[in-house]
């Protein structure tokens, strides 16, 4: 049987994590199921719950690369773009799965749209604290600097960020850290996309903007949980759909 493979997928917020099995077991069926009948597959951020460096790859980590191996080795190109609990993936974990790096945001031209890709927390600029800690934490020598530091030491802060964000985040009104119209206008001011495909705020979305007179959708992907949540294009349409 020959399969046309007409079509990519889309997917982010998968927060992948050695406790949650159920998740993993979901996201490799995901793979053998969805994935490897796509042309490719875009992976937006939040691809692991948390990831503090390539010299923890362990057993875990291991297995979540062979099976994105094997899209590659199926014909499937593969795409990541890290979010703000996996931007300390680096060289070797994809190298492992096979997979190539896009910066944030990244545009792309596909089946006659024309994309803009973003894990999506750019997008959500009345959080100004946590813009300025997303500054902090991507600046290329802030990372040197933390994937250096002793095993242990990583694992502490990462906690100590966890909860002080958690604490923060219930202080916070739902709308200040959602995405704004302003964030959006922000990043298409200076792009030519007619679509827009993000993760980060883990409501599955469909919402429309006026950019300059031009019509822009912006698609919102869920996160995962006992159901998945994907993206299928097509030179037909774009879709929102609920993997189980
Ligand atoms: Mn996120």
């Amino acid at each position: 049987m020959t399969l046309s493979k007409n079509h990519t997928l889309f997917v982010s917020d998968v927060h992948l994590s050695e406790n949650k099995p159920e998740l993993t077991a979901l996201f490799l069926k995901f793979i053998n199921e969805k994935a490897l009948f796509a042309q490719e597959l875009y992976i937006l951020g939040d691809l692991f719950d948390v990831w503090l460096g390539d010299d923890l790859i362990g057993n875990f980590e291991h297995e979540i690369a062979t099976a994105l191996e094997t899209l590659a080795n199926a014909g499937v190109k593969t795409y990541f773009l890290a979010g703000n609990r996996d931007f300390f993936v680096g060289e070797k974990f994809l190298k492992l799965a096979k997979i190539t790096a896009l910066k944030d945001p990244c545009e792309i031209s596909i089946f006659g749209y024309s994309l803009l890709l973003t894990h999506g927390d750019l997008l959500c600029t009345d959080d100004k604290l946590y813009q300025r800690y997303r500054s902090f934490v991507q600046n290329p020598l802030s990372r040197k600097i933390f994937l250096r530091f002793p095993i242990q030491f990583r694992k502490l802060i990462a906690r100590k960020l966890r909860s002080r964000s958690k604490q923060y985040q219930q202080r916070q009104p739902i709308a200040k850290l959602d995405v704004t119209e302003e964030g959006v206008q922000k990043i298409l001011a200076q792009k030519q996309a007619n679509v827009i495909i993000h993760g980060h705020v883990h409501r599955a979305n469909t919402i429309n903007h006026n950019v300059n007179g031009r019509v822009i959708t912006r698609y919102v992907l869920g996160t995962w949980h006992h159901t998945g949540s994907y993206i299928v294009l097509d030179t037909q349409s774009v879709e929102i759909k609920v993997f189980q």
